[in-house]
């Protein structure tokens, strides 16, 4: 049995049966982790979920924030935008089971025997692993709540608040939670976020640093795999941070680490190209 983990798919179905093919995956016997980000900007978004939800107890996902996305279109919170591929899913036959398969996935993941942590975009450096895991729940707790899941979607949207406080409660405490593990590149050494910069570490606004930057951040003996920030092109200078998404849909590469042995895989295969 060998554990892999892949970036961002967004959509991107054949590369990622590319690498798998290459390495021999076989969900009988091996298991294949996802950095969220299943759907959106690519050409297979349908393909792509429907694929991970059949690996069944052989796949792990995490949420990213075009999944949280997609959620809110589904419950009719946002609106399709003109870069969205996510119409073939609303119409799908299937999409009401895809849709709950996915609000049932988790925003951190964590296991014990490997001790490695999986997230979309980062863990805060203000935050243990414990104390990540802990408010990871809160909104996994939320988005499995019919009574809750509509009033969260409809506030989880927005950059604010920037700055994490124990004292924060309701959409706003949630909101930030999810900000922090679906959306950041950029904080300060308190948590702060700045979520407007989006491009390589050179980009960094004045006082912020890539959140896995800092000297201090109370994860920095644990090994972390993330998606999200395409423009690392895959390069992180944390010793046990490994930036798993390497832009695929954006002509790129597609990225399969082997957990068990650290090598990786690419795929430089066009087939991800955005439509
Ligand atoms: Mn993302």
């Amino acid at each position: 049995m060998t554990t892999y983990a892949v970036g961002d798919l967004q959509g991107c179905l054949e590369p990622l049966q590319c690498l798998l093919q290459e390495v021999d995956f076989s969900p009988s016997r091996d298991c294949l982790w996802l950095a969220g980000d299943l759907v959106n900007r690519g050409p297979q978004s349908l393909e792509a979920l429907r694929f991970v939800r059949d690996l069944g107890s052989s796949g792990v996902t995490v949420l990213g924030n075009h999944d949280l996305h997609l959620l809110a279109v589904a419950h009719n919170i946002d609106r399709l935008k003109r870069s969205d591929t996510l119409r073939s899913i609303l119409d799908a036959p299937d999409r009401s089971d895809l849709i709950d398969w996915l609000r049932q996935q988790k925003l951190v993941h964590y296991d014990s025997d490997r001790e490695t942590t999986m997230v979309h975009a980062g863990i805060p450096p203000q935050w243990t692993m414990e104390k990540a895991l802990r408010r990871a729940a809160e909104v996994e707790q939320v988005l499995r709540d019919d009574a809750l899941l509509l009033p969260f979607l409809d506030g989880m949207y927005g950059n604010q608040p920037a700055k994490w406080d124990k004292e924060l409660h309701g959409v706003p405490r949630l909101r930030l939670i999810t900000n922090y593990f679906t959306r950041m590149r950029f904080c300060k050494a308190d948590g702060t976020l700045n979520l407007e910069a989006k491009e390589g570490i050179e980009t960094a606004p004045p006082g912020f640093a890539p959140w896995f930057s800092h000297a201090n951040r109370k994860t920095r003996n644990c090994t972390i795999i993330f998606g999200h920030w395409a423009a690392l092109e895959g390069r992180c200078d944390a010793p046990n941070v490994h930036a798993l998404d390497t832009g695929c849909v954006w002509g790129n590469a597609m990225t399969l680490m082997n957990l068990d042995s650290g090598e990786m895989h690419r795929c430089d295969c066009d087939h991800g190209k955005p439509v």
